[in-house]
């Protein structure tokens, strides 16, 4: 299992918006000795399952082979066909997996086709490790919005800019390109409007590999104030760009965006501003599982007030800003106690460059 998890691996960030997975078929040899057979993990959607790339590996030595696979087989015909049918069909004798596939289209009835089929089946070797693997196919198949990762970069006194503004760079150049690996990895990245007029990111993916992903840029901006000369509307960039807005959007800013190449969702308003829930939904429903939000303090607010927020990756660097009116990452309403704060769960913490990352998930299930 350890190795159908290595395996699996080997996939990140590239099979969305289905799981990382790895099979490794074992097949016990005349003198006793354990031998792999075949192996194989899921390179990405619309390609060969794990189990199938492991089954062409094996060939005929499949038949009365031992399966490790750390996601229940799959028993349903999406973009390929059903992994249980293959497994039959070549004769292994045992499966064991990591844990239940959460897709309502599976759901233990893989499990089910395979012991009614006669293969013994065994669950939950190494299944804590399966589950965080695959956190966000988890979460998104199970509640149909993003798996939500909330990013900042903050000074030791908690400030994100000075009081003019100035925010180039609070972090050194290692947590820059962590930020980046990060990116390669999502399906779409966040930011609010004042981030857009304040900093002209572009929000591509900068590295030095060659086949990058660039996830869809999303700019919440409810009244329509980004500057067509924004950086991440130019149409000569990498991927696409969408400006989720409200009714309160004038048509010839609507249009003039949509001119420049972008998408424009009009969505419901709450308060004034984009309503979270309903954005999270249409990305969910268009295979955007996962999201990271990079700020700033407004658009971070908000996520954490409605609750909005899987994952918080938080770079704190060796510096002192200081000023009462410098920015800090989470606006919004906040706490009212201490008891109400969001306290993360699972925390990690490590040194990157000179800059210490900190990243937890918020405690709280919000699916
Ligand atoms: C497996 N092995 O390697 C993967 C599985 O559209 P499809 O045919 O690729 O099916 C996608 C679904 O299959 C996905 O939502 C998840 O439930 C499962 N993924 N299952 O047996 C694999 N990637
Ligand atoms: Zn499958």
């Amino acid at each position: 299992m350890e190795r159908a998890l290595r395996l699996a691996e080997r996939g990140r960030g590239r099979t969305s918006p289905n799981p990382m997975v790895g099979a490794v078929l074992v097949q016990e040899g005349a003198d006793g000795v354990l031998k792999v057979v075949g192996e194989g993990f899921h390179h990405r959607a619309g390609e060969p399952h794990a189990e199938i790339l492991a089954l062409r590996q094996a060939d005929q030595r499949a038949r009365g082979a031992i399966l490790y696979v750390n996601l229940e087989p799959c028993c349903h015909a999406g973009r390929t066909p059903p992994c249980t049918q293959a497994l039959i069909a070549a004769g292994v004798a045992e499966v064991h997996m990591a844990m239940l596939d959460p897709n309502p289209r599976v759901a233990g009835r893989g499990r089910a086709e395979l012991e009614a089929a006669g293969i013994r089946t065994v669950l939950g070797e190494r299944e804590a490790r399966a589950r965080a693997l695959n956190e966000v196919f988890v979460h998104w198949i199970t509640a149909g919005r993003p798996f939500v990762i909330a990013k900042f970069a903050a000074s030791l006194d908690g400030k994100i800019a000075t009081r003019t503004g100035d925010a180039r760079w609070i972090t050194g150049p290692e947590a820059r390109r962590h930020t980046h690996r990060l990116r390669d990895q999502v399906d779409g990245i966040l930011v609010g409007v004042n981030t857009v007029i304040a900093d002209d990111p572009a929000l591509t993916t900068r590295l030095e590999q060659t086949n990058v992903r660039h996830p869809l840029r999303i700019v919440l901006d409810s009244a329509g104030r980004t500057p067509l000369t924004a950086r991440l509307l130019d149409p000569a960039l990498p991927g696409r760009t969408l400006v989720a807005t409200t009714g309160a959007i004038p048509a010839e800013i609507r249009q003039a965006l949509m001119d420049r190449g972008a998408q424009v969702w009009v969505l419901p308003a709450r308060k004034g501003r984009v309503d979270l829930e309903s954005l999270l939904g249409e990305l969910g429903q268009r295979e955007i599982t996962s999201l990271l939000v990079e700020g700033g303090g407004t658009v971070l607010g908000s996520f954490f007030d409605r609750g909005l927020v899987n994952k918080v990756l938080a770079f704190v660097a060796p510096l002192i800003v200081g000023g009462r009116d410098a920015p800090t990452p989470v606006q919004g309403a906040g706490a009212t106690c201490l008891a109400d704060a969001w306290r993360l769960d699972r925390v990690q913490i490590r040194q990157v460059g000179e800059d210490v990352l900190i990243e937890g998930y918020l405690g709280r299930e919000i699916a």
